[in-house]
Order: structure tokens, then sequence, then C-alpha cells
């Protein structure tokens, strides 16, 4: 097939322009006609055009109709990202792309959920996989001793995090301007969890392609998090592990100590980091209770508190839990190492699928972590001055009891950016701490 330079195809947008209006499931069919090029590395897999009610997503259905775009565009060896592009027929279109990525945790699949959600705002949104099928990679669950093959190719991790939206926001955005005839008046990212370490992601390494980047739970320090989860685990045999119950006492005694702070008893607490609780005075040697916190318990709930740290210098390695969360650590105690750490140890960074964790050094081990797997899935430079210079703006948002990011860790992060701007990071930067489980756990992690 021949392609086309860009300005032939600059040139059929005008005809474009007419036609989508008039016939939008024409224009969506010709996406895919001979001689039309989105980019060298770039296909058209197939495309439909979807009637308003036509498609139900997770119980949600399109409220207005819109052009489905299959694609994918290669990278590396013989790697391809497939992405679909969403783009609303008619009056509907806002005039703006949004690349929403719902993708948590190993991703490995478009988030048709994410998608339906702003294409009926108007929005002509794009998704894609991050670089590896989730079909192809035990089903986009890690588990202990599984070979989890994109673990192994160093082109997939780095599409993973670092590069996969990026791969796919140039032709997307082709293709937005070949159906409506001109380029978005403005390109947005939203994500959240690995989602969010993606955004974090493109302002670091792809500051060019976006004018707003909405990280969600951003999980930046993903070798960190990962080592977090391994810090947290508590097994259901030790002696200082927590039950449900016990955490749900727990977090009831800390609500009801600094719940009204905030001026509003609601349940929630408005800035734990303000509440003083003695977690000591829930001791069965001071309080004798039915769910008094044994000598064991007390020191796992201190550790989660605490976060994990470097045995080497007892320096911070990740932030630990704050007053309120507790009782949504069971993840931490009983899962999320299984799901993400050790699978991480096992494939990644050891290469060895026999590797037990309960042998990692909180010392030299992290060294090594950094090294094999932080260089390849962290996005933590503090200045994003190519980004902010170029007009681009910044929200983070980060729920207090969020079951997997220490809520405090964004708050630590915008510090260190803070002392690494020049100016004043508030004028494109914004934070937004969230009482409460937010975002919504399936939006974070449709997996979990
Ligand atoms: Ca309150």
């Amino acid at each position: 097939m021949a392609r086309l330079g860009l300005s032939t195809v600059a040139a059929i947008f005008a005809q474009a322009v007419t036609s989508v209006t008039a016939t939008g499931s024409e224009q969506c069919s010709s996406l895919t006609a001979c001689g039309i090029s989105f980019g060298e590395a770039v296909s058209i897999v197939n495309t439909t055009s979807i009637p308003a009610s036509g498609l139900n997503i997770s119980g949600t259905v399109n409220t207005i109709p819109f052009c489905r775009v299959f694609a994918e565009v290669s990278y590396a060896n013989n790697h391809s990202v497939g992405f679909e592009v969403w783009l609303p027929e008619g009056t509907d279109y806002n005039g703006r792309f949004l690349a929403d990525i719902g993708n948590g945790g190993m991703a490995g699949i478009v988030d048709e959920a994410a998608l339906m959600l702003n294409v009926n705002k108007g929005f002509a949104v794009a998704g894609g996989d991050s670089g590896h099928l989730a079909s192809e990679n035990n089903d986009g669950e890690g588990s202990p001793g599984v070979y989890i093959p994109y673990l192994h190719d160093k082109d997939e991790v780095s599409a993973w995090i670092h590069n996969s939206i990026a791969l796919f926001t140039p032709p997307a955005r082709k293709v937005i301007e070949y159906v409506y005839g001109s380029a978005p008046t403005y390109s947005y990212y939203l994500g959240c969890s690995t989602g969010g370490a993606q955004g974090f992601s493109l302002a670091q390494f792809h500051p060019e392609l976006f004018d707003g980047i909405v990280a969600g739970c951003p999980g930046n320090w993903y070798s960190h998090l990962a080592l977090s989860f391994l810090w947290n685990t508590i097994p259901s045999t030790s002696l200082g592990f927590l039950p449900q119950e016990t955490l749900d006492y727990i977090k009831s005694a800390v609500v009801s100590a600094c719940d009204e702070q905030d001026g509003v008893l609601d349940g929630l607490i408005e800035d734990p980091l303000s509440c003083k609780f003695d977690i000591a005075s829930l001791s069965c040697a001071v309080n004798e209770s039915v769910q008094c916190l044994t000598t064991e318990q007390l020191a796992s709930a201190l550790h989660i508190y605490g976060g994990p740290h470097d045995s080497r210098d007892n320096s911070s390695l990740y932030p630990g839990f704050s007053f309120g969360s507790e009782s949504e650590w069971m993840y931490q105690e009983d899962m999320l190492a299984d799901a993400f750490t050790i699978p991480i140890l096992q494939n990644l960074v050891f290469d060895n699928l026999t590797y037990n964790a309960s042998t990692f050094n909180w010392g030299s081990d992290v060294d090594v972590l950094d090294a094999r797997a932080g260089t390849l899935i962290d996005a933590i430079n503090p200045n994003l001055s190519n980004f902010s210079t170029r007009g681009g703006k910044m929200i983070v948002t980060q729920g207090w009891t969020d079951p997997f990011n220490a809520a405090t860790w964004p708050i630590q992060h915008r510090e260190q950016m803070a002392a690494a701007t020049q100016g004043d990071i508030d004028d494109w930067f914004e934070l937004y701490m969230i009482p409460g489980k937010f975002p919504p756990i399936n939006k974070i992690h449709p997996r979990a």
C-alpha cells in the first residue's frame, strides 16, 4: 500500500470535514482506505460506526454516536501497542483529545469503560494496551513462580509505563485531524495508579505531547511502591497478623478520635497528618477490649504506619500509611506482594522464578532493584521544567484511604518537585488530597 505524505493527508482533510458531519459512518469506514497513512509504523486494523446506545460497556452505554477505530503501532523488535480511538460523530465532538488510561496494575488491555465515560462527554478519546497483552501475560495477573513474558523484555517493560502512551498519541491525533479536519484544540491525559505513573512518565519523558495531565493515585515511584507491598506483608499465620475486624477496630478508634477535627462529623478525617493518636492505647496491655492489639499486632500496625526503611541507614524507602486508612490494609497484608512485588523480583530483577522474596536484603538489594527495575519503570525526576515551560498543567489526586498507594507519597514528591522547580510550582501543578477512598477502586484496579 502506498503511503501519503502529511501534506497530502492534509489535503484530504478538507474533504473529510464535510463528509463527517453529513455521513459519519462513511467517514469512519474511509479510515481504512488504501493510500491513507497515519504514520509509518501505524496500522488501522478496523473501524466501526457505533450508533447512539449501540454499545454497552459494564452497564454504561454510549449516549452519542461515534466512530470506533482499532489500530496498532509497532515498536522495537516485533512489538506493538494496540490502541483504540473513539471519535464522536457529527456535532457532539467538543474539539478536544483525551488519552484515557484506566488500566491499573500490569495493564495489557484497552480500558473500554474509561473510554466510554469520556466519549459521552464529547471528547475524542484514545486508550492503549501499554505495549503488551494481558492475554499473553498470565491474563494480566502476577503470581509467585509464574513466568510473565513482558517482564523479561526491556523494550516491553519500557513501553509499559514510560513510552506506550507516547507511541500511540501521535497517530491517534493524526486520525483526529483526518476525521475533523483540524487538530484538537487541547490534548489531555488521564490515568490512575499505573495510569498515574504513566502520567508522570509523559511529563518527564514526553513533555511535548499533552497540554494537561491528570495523574490519579500515582504509582510513579513504582519500584519502591512495590517494595512497600513487600514490607507490609503480614502472613495470616503470623502472630502479628491484623484480621479485618482488628483493622476495622483500629480505624474506628482513630476516626472517633480525629473525625471532628475538621469540623464535620462524617466518618472522614480531612487531614490525617493533623490527627494525633496513640496507637499504643489500643494495646491489650492497657486496653482489655475483645479486639485489643497484642504486642505483635501493635508492632505490625507501627510497621505499616512507618513504611519501608533501608537497613543500612534507616532512611525511608517509601512512605507508610496514614491514620484512618487501617480498614484498607488487608490487600497490603495478604495480596499485593504476591500480585506485584514477587513477580517483579522473580521476573524482572533476579530472573529466577524460584527466588524467595523473604531473603530480600533491605540494603544491598534495594540498589539492585533500583538499577534493574527503577530505571525502566520509575518516573520520579522532580524537575519537570520541560513540561511546565511548554505550558503544560498537571493535576494529581490522591485518596487518603487508598488501599494501594501510601497517601503521603504525592505530598512528599510534590515537595521534591517544588525544591527542584524554578518559580512557583503552583502555577502549573495542583495536588488534591481526597478524604476517603478516591477514585473508586474499580477505576484504579479493575482486576483487583
Ligand atoms: Ca470529619
